[in-house]
């Protein structure tokens, strides 16, 4: 096969890479970006060691106490590189329309001037005197129907062993590629070339930032991070934004949701598919331990952050986790909000930004009651509660991360590598809403749930750069994950479930959850975390014909009887809290829902304006 030569670089390409245009393609970046080295990683796990101990050498990581948490690192971040920057996220579509108002756009030709063509093209020589990682992966089981192909181009050894832990990532995957497979291309820097004799910092980034993706030729192209979904190309970038364009030509869902098996006692299996935004307890619902009073039930995690959709065999939606890891939230977990995490968390861990115990271990903000007497913070600082007091400062960055393999989940569902997936019998739909939002409804039919998902609020968190606790419309938890109009992703969805019920395959019901309701003084009403298993009960109640319910303007929510109370105290009068539908809380809501509809005019489904006029005539009436 044709080799290309390259000035100045060997490429290096193994012999079991016979794939002539990845290999034509890592030789142009190669030469494009200059960097001093290419290496093909075989996520080997002496590859893996290696390069922490590189990544130890350079300061980027310090390695923690063995005995306190095996093999597990933690990673100090820039100060100014600590979430994902949705305001430098771009869909560069060529027509503006199709990325529509709520992605950032750029033509392609003018992208790729500034990236890569341009005289001073962003892209040009940023590897100078570093190493190029080529790292494969497989999004989901290697060779799996549902599963896609990746390549990663980048500079940064801090995002090759995380992508060994998040992805099915090594050798293997070009045995799946064979000569001609299909991949999608990502290419990664951390934007800071190295000049000669220059001595590196531990985590090289740049204030610019560009993270650029190209749905119809399905190229990723991110600059400047080396955090989170900015850096880690096969998540939010493929899996999400890429793959939701995929799936729209395709026939497919790509979805930020996670998914959840739920056995009952009567030995029945249900599978659940929850879409929540970052930093609303997605991580922690997968997994979550059935409080007293539910014996025999048990809840298994197939994944935590996103799934993949498409049909099965028999017609129904079938669900893969496409990662392989978890890039969980640190801050809040402990044994109570999730001890099967603070489990899964024990060893083979790389921690980002949280703060560093004096004997060597970590801790973040809500890990216990009571905080160490000192800590190093998460940007190497000295810590004390007292400081906290004086100055307000965190220990642990609140998007301060783990990055963690599936594997050590203690409550890993046994089907979660299966690759025809498993059948999806609800959708789940939730926002951080400390008003307005019930508890749990159901839509009384696929319209209303796309209704009810399209029109989804949150208030912002940590994990995206900006301010955090106002609201924002969130539709499907994927305003900043649509790699297309979000208008025609609506529609998607409802010709996904019109389909279904042509063929006579019956749909998943869809539900509009809220933990997050708060009393006037500021306090959660709902306790969460495992008691939201008695939201789920019921909602498999639902399922089986079995859980009654009341109709709302809204669908139809649980009274008080149709739940069951065993173990928690919770009042009636509580619950009205968390599902109650305020009438003038109501008309607001439906005025921001409005807005959002103006705002996506362009081939807005009418299915939806005229929803939102039934729901209007049943408040009116009721
Ligand atoms: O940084 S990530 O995008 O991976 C985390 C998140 O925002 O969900
Ligand atoms: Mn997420």
């Amino acid at each position: 096969m044709n080799r290309p030569a390259m000035e100045g670089v060997r490429l290096n390409v193994p012999a079991h890479v016979k794939h002539d245009r990845l290999v034509t393609w890592v030789a142009e970046i190669a030469a494009l970006t200059g960097a001093a080295d290419v290496v093909w990683c075989d996520g080997t796990i002496e590859e893996y060691k290696r390069l922490c101990d590189l990544l130890v050498a350079n300061g980027t990581m310090l390695r923690l106490n063995p005995q306190k948490r095996a093999n597990s690192f933690l990673a100090r971040s820039d100060p100014s590189d600590v979430a994902r920057v949705e305001d430098r996220t771009f869909i560069c579509t060529e027509r503006q329309d199709d990325a529509g108002p709520t992605n950032n756009w750029v033509a392609p030709a003018e992208m790729r001037e500034l990236l890569q063509t341009g005289e001073k093209a962003l892209f040009k020589g940023c590897m100078k005197g570093r190493t190029m990682y080529v790292v494969p992966f497989s999004m989901g089981p290697l060779g799996s129907h549902i599963s896609h192909i990746g390549v990663e181009l980048t500079d940064s050894p801090y995002v090759v062993i995380s992508m060994r832990t998040m992805t099915r990532m090594g050798s293997p995957v070009y045995d799946v590629l064979g000569e001609n497979g299909h991949f999608v291309p990502c290419v990664h820097t951390v934007g800071a070339p190295l000049e000669p004799g220059r001595k590196d910092v531990p985590w090289p980034c740049n204030k610019t930032k560009y993270i650029v993706h190209y749905p119809e030729t399905h190229e990723i192209w991110s600059y400047g991070s080396g955090y989170g979904g900015n850096a880690l190309l096969g998540k939010k970038c493929f899996a999400l934004r890429i793959a939701s364009y995929m799936g729209r030509t395709q026939d497919w869902l790509a979805e930020h949701m996670l998914i959840l098996g739920v056995a009952t006692p009567a030995g029945d299996k249900y599978y659940v598919a929850a879409a929540f935004p970052s930093a609303c307890g997605k991580t922690n619902f997968s997994m979550l331990v059935p409080p007293k009073g539910y014996e025999g039930w048990s809840i298994t995690t197939v994944g935590e952050d996103i799934a993949w959709v498409k049909r099965g065999a028999n017609g129904r939606l079938h669900a893969i986790n496409p990662e392989a890891g978890y890039f969980g939230v640190a801050p809040g977990t402990n044994e109570h909000t999730n001890p099967n995490c603070m489990a899964m968390l024990k060893r083979d861990c790389v921690f980002t930004n949280v703060a560093l115990t004096d004997d060597g271990d970590v801790w973040w903000e809500g890990m216990t009651k009571e905080p160490p007497a000192h800590l190093i913070d998460w940007q190497g600082k000295d810590w004390t509660p007292q400081i906290a007091k004086e100055t307000g400062a965190k220990a642990a960055h609140p998007n301060s991360r783990f990055t963690v393999s599936a594997i050590h989940n203690p409550v890993l569902d046994t089907e979660w590598n299966n690759p025809d997936g498993v059948p999806i019998d609800a959708f789940l739909f939730g926002g951080r809403r400390s008003t307005t939002v019930p508890l749990v409804t159901e839509a009384r039919n696929w319209t209303e749930g796309v209704y009810m998902a399209a029109t989804m609020g949150s208030e912002t968190t940590a994990a995206i750069a900006g301010q955090v606790g106002v609201v924002r419309r969130d539709p499907f938890a994927m305003i900043a994950f649509a790699g297309y109009n979000m208008a025609d992703y609506f529609q998607h969805w409802l010709n996904v479930g019109g389909s279904l019920a042509q063929a006579g395959v019956q749909q998943p019901k869809i539900y509009c959850v809220n933990w997050f309701r708060k009393s006037t003084d500021g306090k959660f009403i709902w306790p969460g975390f495992g008691e939201n298993m008695r939201v789920l009960e019921w909602i498999v109640g639902r399922l089986e014909g079995k859980a009654g319910g009341v109709e709302n303007a809204f669908g139809i929510s649980p009274r008080f009887e149709d739940m069951r109370w065993d173990g928690l105290y919770f009042t009636r009068e509580q619950f009205q809290n968390v599902i109650g539908l305020d009438r003038a809380a109501w008309q607001q809501e439906l005025a921001l829902h409005e807005q959002l509809f103006t705002q996506l005019t362009y081939h807005l489904p009418d299915e939806l304006p005229a929803t939102k006029a039934r729901i209007e005539e049943r408040f009116a009436t009721a």
